[in-house]
């Protein structure tokens, strides 16, 4: 099933390898066909070259918009070789069979990402080479087709030994089509989004109208684009990869690694988690620490520290931050490095971070530390599900309800401006804890988070347990324990210390709350009452809310309505 390369068509816009793969096919006494600029450049190198107008007789014009779109090139590319009816055709049309295509496309993201204008990126969008490409992935059974430099290595060898295999050039075919269906994703997202920015159509973020929101377009969820196999996935007995969405910009997926162990699966998701829960406090430095998808702290620093703001993270289950995530909206100093240095901590991500910090952290050698731009607040989520997909408007933070000034009073004072302060961090940070989910704070960080139960009851009871229980390891006695295993609660000196340290049980007492969705019955904000809780922040909702509203009345505690939930599973 060997068949041997006589005549290729090359035509790359990226040249990287080109001249190595061009001597290895003339070696090999290939004929070579090429366009414009790859022809010269091949010419340049000293390499027999045959024009394309020369195999078509029609000249490269429209400024190149048509240079190998022509029968004799597609004929030659698409003869079935195994009907000698094809190949008698062939023969009475002059034309040759092509049993190579290696081809890349225009920049066309490369030309988006630039901020070129809307013509100059619609000039980039490459007609003649997938067409060629996919013609030639079509008719694998005689011909090979090279999409990327990252190929011409195996080709050259495959040329070398008499020809590419039947198996090689049906994993050539297919590579050839995710190019291209990644390709046109990017064109058609690029273009839909156009659109939306000329107000032609509506889209995520945009206003709901009376109907409710509109269901996302046809081209969210098309094809992916592969950046790397994973060593393994959630287990190690699962194989996995990491893919970019077509028209991302920003995100885990884009990250720029600076340092570290390579990015396990496990890795790409939980920094994600911790990117968007860091991510959803506009306007603050914010510091986000992630373990299994979930917040084991999460805090602002009022002064715009971004140390004091991990201090205050850490702070609130210096247990579970063993191993954890860090995320940040903010530039990471040398402060926060020198904190995080003591803790085994899986994964740095943010912004930017000062050369100093850079050192510090790189020092540790696993430590994987990662560079980011914001990830996109709007834009759509795809969940798959047995059979298919789900796909929804991504929970932008942005929604009316982030406002403390549109909450309604149900019950007790109005709350001072460092509790209202407060209820507005907490309202912010639910959102990135599984549902149901229970968050405590106090001072602009978490102090105590329930989060995942099947209840809101248990929800209740497991952020205040934890707030009460976790911040008494990192004290006195208590610590030995987790000191011993190496979950020492520790960081930095001074005032760190002091944070840590002097973070007595009972946190819970003179909190505030809240819930991603309404209270079912009184019972789970009971046990919040009980804890010592002095103000709550939920949706409301429940056909219960009187009774719920009468138990914070009775107890004086301060309650908010938002009139929005934010689960999140
Ligand atoms: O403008 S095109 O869509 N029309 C064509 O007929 C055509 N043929 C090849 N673009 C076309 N190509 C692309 O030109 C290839 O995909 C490649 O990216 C590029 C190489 O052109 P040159 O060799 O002139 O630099």
């Amino acid at each position: 099933d060997i068949v041997p390369v006589r005549r290729a068509l090359v035509s790359v816009y990226d040249k990287t390898g080109l001249v190595e793969l061009a001597t290895a096919l003339a070696a090999a006494g290939v004929e070579i066909v090429s366009t414009g600029s790859t022809a010269a450049t091949i010419a340049a190198a000293g390499i027999a070259v045959t024009g394309v107008e020369r195999v078509t007789g029609f000249p490269e014009c429209l400024e190149g918009r048509v240079k190998t779109l022509h029968p004799r090139i597609h004929a030659g590319i698409l003869a079935d070789r195994r009907k000698p009816d094809h190949l008698a055709q062939l023969g009475s049309l002059g034309v040759a069979p092509l049993d190579l295509v290696v081809v890349n496309l225009y920049p066309f993201t490369a030309t988006v990402a630039s901020g070129a204008p809307f013509d100059a990126c619609v000039e980039q969008i490459d007609i003649g080479g997938p067409s060629m490409v996919r013609a030639a992935a079509k008719n694998h059974p005689g011909v090979a087709v090279l999409t990327s430099p990252d190929q011409y290595a195996e080709a050259v060898q495959a040329i070398a030994d008499g020809g590419f295999s039947l198996a090689q050039r049906r994993r050539l075919a297919a590579a050839a089509y995710a190019r291209t269906a990644a390709y046109d994703a990017a064109v058609a997202t690029w273009f839909a989004q156009q659109t939306e920015a000329d107000g032609a159509e509506a889209g995520p973020g945009s206003a709901a109208d009376a109907e409710g929101p509109a269901a996302p377009p046809a081209y969210v969820g098309a094809a992916y684009e592969r950046l790397a196999a994973l060593r393994y996935g959630e287990n190690p007995h699962q194989g996995a990869a990491v893919y970019t969405a077509p028209g991302a910009r920003g995100g885990v997926a884009k990250a720029r690694q600076l340092s570290g162990k390579a990015m396990s699966y496990n890795n790409y998701t939980d920094a994600d988690a911790a990117l968007r829960a860091a991510y959803d406090h506009d306007g603050e430095v914010c510091v986000a620490i992630i373990k299994h998808a979930n917040p084991c702290g999460v805090a602002i620093s009022p002064s715009g520290d971004v140390a004091q703001a991990h201090r205050l993270a850490h702070a609130c289950d210096p247990v579970s931050a063993f191993g954890g995530v860090i995320a940040t909206n903010a530039t990471v100093t040398a402060a926060m490095a020198h904190q995080i240095k003591p803790i085994f901590t899986e994964v740095v991500v943010a912004p930017a971070f000062e050369d100093e910090a850079l050192e510090i952290l790189r020092a540790k050698k696993n430590l994987r530390i990662l560079a980011v731009e914001a990830p996109e607040r709007e834009g759509w989520e795809i969940r798959q599900i047995s059979g298919g997909a789900v796909i929804q408007e991504r929970d932008a933070y942005q929604a009316g309800d982030d406002d403390p000034a549109a909450w309604t009073l149900a019950a007790g004072r109005p709350a001072d401006e460092a509790t209202l302060a407060d209820l507005r961090f907490a309202w912010r940070a639910i959102r990135s804890v599984k549902s149901n989910a229970i968050l405590l704070a106090s001072g602009g960080a978490t102090v105590g988070v329930g989060m995942g139960q099947v209840n809101r009851v248990d929800s209740c009871r497991l952020a205040v347990e934890r707030a009460n229980t976790l911040g008494a390891r990192s004290t006195g006695d208590a610590a030995a324990p987790a000191a011993a295993t190496g979950q020492t609660g520790a960081v930095g000196g001074g005032d760190a210390a002091q944070i840590l340290t002097g973070s007595a049980p009972e946190r819970a007492r003179g909190a505030v709350a809240a819930s991603d969705a309404f209270f079912p019955f009184a019972d789970g904000l009971q046990v919040l009452i009980d804890a010592g809780v002095r103000a709550v922040v939920q949706p409301g909702g429940s056909i219960r809310d009187e009774e719920v509203i009468a138990a914070a009345k009775a107890a004086g505690v301060t309650m908010y309505l938002t009139g929005r939930r934010h689960f999140f599973h």
